[in-house]
């Protein structure tokens, strides 16, 4: 029974990410860019329907919802060659078309006033699975309508389907560039409010790390956002293979997080993956062994998350989990071999308080996808160091609130009326307790800790 996904994609980068991660399952599931099947693509034994439908005349359609505020990329989308493959009723974008202008409390506001309309369209794809999972929001957390829009849909989904689960792919801003959205802070932190309290598990694709990879990794000058997309689809992808390439474990989403997640609140997850290409990109990586693989995913360089280079060498940063999805030709036991050797150097720095080890899940790939290395690996990681992430945009926030800046764009919105701003102050305390939660999990007392603050 297939267990399906409906995906949201909100505001311009929710829905770029969106798109490519569309078009990577196509080309995996040997779907035409315009929802039928390809001729060479009967071999079966995938899963097509956790992320796909198949209307009466056998097309495949995404069960996907694209919503923006303003039209110019779902536009594009719809003038592209994969214009049929989306069900046009679940395309929304507003009348007005004027975007939410980087302001989170508009995007809030303005997803409280069409929220039925798009619910609406939840529901309906929601009637049409047999056995709904959840769902996966993509968006970036420091624009309008992605951030804002996109926190009162979590809201409401937890809300109204509160036994499903909902995951986020979330894209935190590059923190290099002197940002050309200056109140980014305010939105990054009311929009982490949400993914704290209302999303099951997140993964961070920090803007900041995903370019660094790009540049040293892949030697692009001057990434574009199709290019750090790709990196961002192929993640979005491989981490999804075990749920539509089903194998002898972690065939479900819940399966998929409960052995990542194991408190509540530290549900933020970083990715690595192994070998990198983008485009056409010759391959770099000669030789993939189980054993490579396994190494490289725990090297700073191939993790998607930027706080994690500066604090993994701090002896107190340490691993909640860790899961290794490796695709290609494996022998088993050399996954029993490499775990073995990892464990004697010691790579890996554990929390104590629990059982934590590397877990390996072993999954197929697509026949219709040529790749010159034999494995690949994605590393999804429960690691304490995603909470210098939070300290950044806690510090950030505090500098432009204590100027006292750009408040004003906020305080035209119901939410912070009459210079009510107690919203911001409730998500900054949120956040500094989700950073001391990260920080009691690298100490052995953790569960202590926990039970304290429970009384
Ligand atoms: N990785 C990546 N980041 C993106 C992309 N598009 C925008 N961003 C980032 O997203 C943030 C801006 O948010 P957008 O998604 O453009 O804004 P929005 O949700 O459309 O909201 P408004 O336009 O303000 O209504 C910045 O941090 C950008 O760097 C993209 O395609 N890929
Ligand atoms: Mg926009």
């Amino acid at each position: 029974m297939p267990r399906e996904i409906i995906t949201i994609q909100v505001g311009q980068c929710g829905n770029q990410i969106g798109m490519e991660f569309w078009k990577q399952l196509c080309l995996e599931h040997g779907i035409g860019k315009d929802g039928l099947l390809e001729d060479f693509a009967t071999q079966g034994g995938d899963r097509k329907d956790v992320f796909f439908y198949q209307a009466d005349d056998q097309h495949y359609i995404p069960r996907a919802l694209l919503v923006d505020l303003e039209p110019r990329v779902i536009n594009g989308i719809q003038n592209s060659e994969y214009r049929n493959l989306y069900n046009h009723e679940n395309i929304f974008v507003a009348e007005h078309g004027g975007g939410a202008g980087n302001n989170w409390a508009s995007g809030y506001h303005q997803g409280e006033q069409v929220v039925d309309d798009i619910m609406d369209m939840i529901d309906r794809e929601a009637d049409g699975s047999d056995s709904l999972e959840g769902f996966v929001l993509c968006h970036s957390i420091a624009g309008g309508t992605g951030s804002g829009m996109g926190s009162y849909l979590l809201e409401t989904l937890n809300d109204r389907y509160s036994k499903k689960l909902v995951q986020t792919y979330s894209v935190f801003p590059n923190q290099m560039e002197t940002s050309d959205v200056v109140v980014q802070p305010y939105n990054s932190l009311l929009t982490l409010k949400r993914l704290t309290l209302n999303a099951d598990c997140v993964v961070v694709l920090d803007n900041t790390a995903l370019n660094r990879i790009a540049v040293e990794r892949l030697h692009l000058a001057n990434p574009t956002f199709a290019q750090t997309n790709s990196l961002v689809s192929t993640v979005m992808s491989a981490s999804t293979t075990t749920l539509r390439y089903p194998g002898y474990m972690n065939n479900d989403l819940v399966g998929l997080l409960a052995s990542l997640i194991p408190t509540p609140r530290c549900h933020f997850l970083m990715t690595g993956y192994t070998p990198l290409t983008v485009e056409r990109q010759v391959n770099m990586i000669r030789k993939t062994t189980v054993l490579d693989v396994m190494r490289r995913l725990l090297q700073t360089k191939n993790i998607m998350v930027s706080s994690y280079a500066r604090n993994k060498e701090a002896s107190q940063a340490k691993y909640i989990s860790i899961l290794n999805i490796i695709q290609g030709e494996v022998d088993p036991t050399q996954v029993h071999e490499s775990l073995q050797r990892i464990r004697e150097r010691k790579l890996v720095n554990f929390i104590e308080w629990g059982p934590a080890s590397i877990q390996v899940a072993l999954s197929r790939k697509s026949p219709y996808v040529q790749t010159t290395h034999r494995v690949s690996g994605l590393m999804l990681a429960n690691h304490t160091s995603i909470r210098h992430l939070f300290s950044k945009c806690l510090g950030q926030y505090e500098k432009l609130r204590k100027k006292q800046a750009f408040l004003d764009n906020y305080r035209k919105f119901p939410m912070f009326e009459d210079n009510d701003l107690s919203e911001f102050d409730e998500s900054r305390e949120i956040i500094e307790s989700l950073v001391d939660e990260y920080k009691a999990c690298e100490s052995p007392d953790y569960i202590k800790w926990g039970m304290e603050r429970r009384v």
